[in-house]
């Protein structure tokens, strides 16, 4: 036998060989889902990935695997957007605000004082205003899972107590990279910076910004309390998370894998919203006893703040369009007449 002929009938039985084989390891190796996100592992949003992970893991027998990857390990949330839009990566936990720039009906989420209280919140988010806006997600590359909970935001910077909106004048202010955050907090008077969350806790350690704001369960979670000083109870905004997953990668799936994924991301939905409301209703007496100073608006500078940010509403009605807008605040009308 020739060289020639001797390497054809080498190729021939490998090629003879290769696709029973790779059949074989697909069903040996598990689907390995990276799942990114950006707070620390000792945190609402890392429990939640954690338990996701364990349900997926369970449901589907060992054959999808899921590997959380948080702390920003994989880049800040807009970097990670992009990575499941290319197929780089499987799934991701972040904020809806960081998503505007590729869906702009996320922005619906940043209208200050939308929502008043977790009932409120669960009803709009998981009924057809929240599901309106997640069907805007796989025409742009991601598909959108579910809702958790980010929370209520509330202020916090190194400078001076903030009692009445002129305390926030020149305080440089980090802002998520979202432009209703940076017009709404132009608006009150403070010096608005966007920065990514990854570098917020250096930004504020090295006074590169004095101020930010998140939830509670974040500003401990974060540790934002060894690096400011002073906590202002606004409830300016709730702020939802959204589970992603890279549709590039979700079209590939089978219908019972999809459908462990979003049996796994309800249950993961159900648990975090639980554990952060739990978290957040002891987080002030924890942030107190870590030294913070902790104020409450008066009313009457409460209703100032509140007249301020509200201005920011007709834009957004503009940007999500006025019959998503309407049919929002129709359902919230709905939703507050439920007893
Ligand atoms: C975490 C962020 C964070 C958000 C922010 O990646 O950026 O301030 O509140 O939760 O999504």
């Amino acid at each position: 036998m020739n060289l020639v002929r001797r390497t054809l009938i080498a190729a021939a039985t490998l090629a003879a060989l290769s696709t029973p084989l790779a059949s074989l390891a697909q069903d040996i190796k598990p689907r390995l889902i990276r799942f990114g996100y950006g707070l620390n592992e000792q945190s609402n949003q890392g429990r939640a990935v954690k338990l996701f992970a364990e349900q997926v893991e369970k449901a589907s027998g060992g054959k999808m695997k899921v590997r959380a990857i948080g702390a920003a390990a994989l880049g800040p949330d807009t970097q990670m957007q992009q990575a499941l839009i290319g197929g780089a990566q499987e799934m991701m936990v972040g904020s809806t605000a960081t998503l505007v720039g590729i869906t702009k009906e996320m922005a619906l989420w940043d209208t200050p004082f939308l929502i008043n209280n977790g009932k409120e919140a669960d009803a709009l988010l998981d009924g057809p205003v929240g599901q309106k806006v997640i069907a805007k997600l796989p025409e742009k590359g991601l598909v959108g899972l579910v809702y958790w909970e980010n929370g209520f935001r509330n202020l916090t910077n190194s400078k001076r107590p903030v009692t009445r909106l002129e305390d926030l004048d020149g305080i440089k202010l980090r802002v998520m990279q979202n432009n209703v955050f940076l017009d709404s907090f132009k608006t009150l008077g403070a010096n608005a910076v966007p920065l990514p969350f990854s570098e917020l806790f250096s930004a504020l350690e090295t006074k590169t910004v004095d101020g930010q704001e998140n939830p509670f369960n974040t500003i401990l979670s974060s540790k934002f309390y060894e690096v400011q000083k002073y906590l202002t109870v606004t409830n300016h905004v709730y702020s939802p998370w959204i589970v992603l997953v890279s549709k590039k990668w979700w079209d590939g799936l089978s219908k019972d894998e999809q459908k462990v994924l979003m049996d796994a991301a309800q249950v993961s939905r159900d648990f975090e919203r639980k554990d952060t409301r739990e978290e957040a209703g002891k987080a002030l007496a924890d942030l107190k006893a870590k030294g913070m100073q902790i104020n409450e608006l008066s009313p009457a500078e409460s209703a100032r703040m509140r007249d301020k940010l509200t201005r920011v509403n007709a834009s957004i009605a503009a940007n999500v369009g006025m019959d998503l807008w309407n049919e929002t605040q129709a359902e919230l009308g709905k939703i507050r007449a439920r007893k």
